[in-house]
């Protein structure tokens, strides 16, 4: 290819990626496979590497790599980026639209038009595109002035180069200001890695984007998967907007994400109500939420509205209850997990946090109690985030009498006395027989996402273990009803629950089993990557390194994971006697192709077939994908028993509503 088709063919790929960038981040609706994107990316690398001079900073190519740097210069924002007032109460919030009518001459009995968006628990940044390239992007710092941190956003995937001009040309000017945050599952994978590698833990998840978007160098950044939602703008040249959902709209028309759950509300009861359904999603988004930002929808007010002090006269947040609280820890325990690690856990005065009542919380490991100079006794500042375990943030000093006991992690293991090495900032039960290990291995074994064995709780796994019925997983499997009915809080009927329980468990699956097993570093997604390479357990067991590591998202440390576990003979021997109880393991196929390819699910209400994590699998498997909001790109909700405000927004929107029963015949 000489160079001018070189260059047209460039231009086109990096059209052609941005394009599926914005289905695949923005619309969730992507149209291509992994491998096809895959395939444009290598083609564009390819031809760039072939013709340097054609590379430009706006190429897709050109997210990461760029040097460390020295130290962030500062960037002035041209329009400051304001802070919000908070409400807690609905009077509150009822004040508050009172107030606008008051201040806008309006009669009190008027609906104004609000948009409700959440409040995510994130890092404010402002991104400047002009021409539709991003050329700087800064942190909020104290409003008028940020750091730049430029190379640093250019590593979020979620963040485009190019602006999209499909659907209407960039304006000339665009600053666009979102919330950089990580969501739960990626903090806790961080923590878990840093934990490991003996880093130190970041207290939340804000804190851990923060600290992963201010690195001076971006190659750590890269690593880290920071995502962002846009929601609103600094200046803009070029473009006329008339109402904040319009602004929303058109952002999202551009390939910037905007967040799915964003409403617009006719009416300040509309908006309570939208406080109250967030509310109860709180604990189940993927994202640490704080509250809910309420603007009247109207530039036109928002301009007469104008600000008072830093704050915008026509925007507040209405907070949900704080998430942190303090208690008094009563004692430390060592509490032994499924690997034998000693975790120290304290013990506290039960406290309401969020609407949950806390009385527990890790404190990880001797490093971490050492760092924090946590004491029995102490009084300290507790924090939970979404449904991440509560974490203790800080001592509160000022309250300690000098009758706090420092903590010493034991070095024999408190349940089978066997000796605690040190490993890292570990220790480790080294007993092979210990009691406290099988019981947690049991626990994750039988839990929800392993084999779901309903009724196999923390009480009957006691009793199995204690009594010595259960000295290996598989012993599950070899339970009589007479052997479980002979249990304390035991009958007859309770009994058979269990064994049907554990009956049913036998179908789950490969990629469930090899989650199930424990093996260290395999959690669910890598035992369905498993389960999806070698298709069966006999060739897992047999698997080689090499053949490991070629699988996509397998690297070393998981690998030679696998390859201990099951070079182990008391391994291979539970593998035999799960098989031989009658344990089978298919692939439940999650495969790409599939009769429901592409189709986007919601689902709502309760479903008499299936739970809601049976139902996801299903739909998975044959290619479709379930999301939990309703949208524009939804192609069907299914509406179980007593659907709730999702099968309205889906009558809004014109979405299709199927029932069960249509469901099923579908799959
Ligand atoms: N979703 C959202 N978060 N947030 C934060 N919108 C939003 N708007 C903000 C802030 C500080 O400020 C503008 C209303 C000025």
């Amino acid at each position: 290819m000489d160079k001018r088709a070189a260059d047209r063919r460039i231009k086109e790929l990096r059209e052609e990626i941005n394009y599926h960038n914005y289905l695949y981040y923005v619309l969730d609706s992507p149209e291509i496979s992994d491998a096809e994107y895959d395939r444009l990316m290598q083609q564009l690398a390819g031809l760039e590497k072939a013709y340097p001079p054609l590379i430009t900073t706006d190429s897709p190519t050109q997210r990461v790599g760029a040097p460390p740097l020295e130290e962030f210069k500062s960037v002035t924002h041209t329009i400051p980026m304001l802070s919000l007032s908070n409400t807690e109460t609905e009077e509150e919030t009822l004040e508050f639209d009172r107030r606008i009518k008051r201040f806008l001459h309006l009669h009190e009995e008027m609906g104004i038009e609000y948009v409700a968006e959440t409040k995510l628990d994130g890092l404010a940044v402002e991104v400047v595109y002009e021409g539709g390239i991003l050329t700087v992007g800064s942190t909020r710092g104290d409003g008028f002035t940020g750091e730049d941190v430029t190379l640093n956003l250019r590593t979020i995937k979620t963040i485009p180069l190019n602006l999209i001009k499909r659907h209407e040309p960039a304006p000339e000017r665009l600053e666009v200001r979102g919330e950089v945050f990580l969501k739960l599952r990626d903090f806790r994978e961080l923590n878990r890695k840093r934990e490991e590698s003996g880093g130190q833990l970041f207290a939340n998840p804000r804190n851990a984007a923060a600290g992963s978007l201010r690195q001076l160098n971006p190659n750590i950044t890269a690593k880290r998967p920071l995502d962002i939602f846009f929601y609103g703008t600094g200046e803009v040249r070029g473009r006329r907007f008339e109402t904040h959902w319009d602004v929303l709209n058109t952002l999202k028309s551009w390939g910037l994400k905007t967040n799915p759950l964003n409403r617009l509300c006719y009416g300040i009861g509309r908006v309570i109500e939208y406080y109250k359904e967030i509310g109860n999603m709180r604990d189940s988004l993927e994202y640490e939420i704080d509250g809910v930002v309420v603007k009247v929808n109207s530039l036109e007010l928002q301009d007469r509205l104008g600000a008072v002090a830093r704050s915008p006269r026509w925007a507040i947040a209405y907070k949900f209850e704080p998430r942190q609280g303090t208690t008094k820890i009563l004692k430390i325990e060592a509490h032994v997990g499924r690997t034998g690690i000693l975790t120290p856990v304290a013990i506290m005065e039960p406290v309401r946090i969020g609407g949950v009542t806390v009385s527990r919380s890790t404190l990880h490991n001797q490093d971490e109690i050492d760092r924090k100079d946590v004491r029995a006794g102490d009084w300290v500042l507790i924090q939970r985030a979404g449904d991440v375990i509560p974490e203790v943030v800080k001592v509160i000093t000022s309250k300690r009498t000098g009758e706090e006991i420092p903590y010493r992690l034991p070095d024999r293991c408190p349940v089978c006395g066997s000796d605690a090495l040190k490993e890292d900032v570990y220790y480790r039960c080294t007993g092979i027989n210990c009691p406290a290990q099988l019981k947690e291995r049991i626990r994750h074994f039988a839990s929800r996402r392993a084999m779901d064995i309903e009724g196999l709780g923390e009480k009957l796994t006691e009793q199995l273990v204690d009594k010595r019925l259960v000295k290996n997983l598989s012993d599950i499997y070899y339970l009589t009803k007479g052997q479980i009915a002979a249990l304390e809080r035991m009958a007859d009927k309770s009994a058979q629950n269990i064994i049907d329980a554990i009956e049913a468990s036998k179908g789950r699956g490969l990629s469930r089993v090899v989650f199930a097993l424990g093996i260290r570093h395999v959690g669910e997604h890598t035992g369905k990557v498993l389960a999806q390479r070698f298709g069966d357990i006999e060739r897992l067991l047999s698997a080689r390194e090499e053949e490991l590591l070629e699988t996509n998202e397998i690297g070393p440390e998981i690998a030679q994971s696998v390859i201990k576990f099951f070079s182990q003979d008391d391994n291979k021997k539970e593998i035999k006697r799960l098989r031989d109880a009658g344990i089978r393991f298919p692939i439940i196929q999650t495969a790409r192709e599939g009769k429901l390819q592409g189709k986007v699910f919601v689902l709502t209400g309760t479903l008499k077939s299936w739970t809601r994590d049976e139902a996801k699998e299903r739909i998975e498997s044959v290619g479709g994908h379930v999301t939990s909001s309703v949208s524009e790109n939804t192609d069907f909700v299914v509406a179980g028993e007593e659907p709730g405000s999702k099968a309205r927004k889906a009558k809004e929107l014109g979405v299709k509503i199927i029932t069960e029963d249509e469901f099923l015949k579908m799959l």
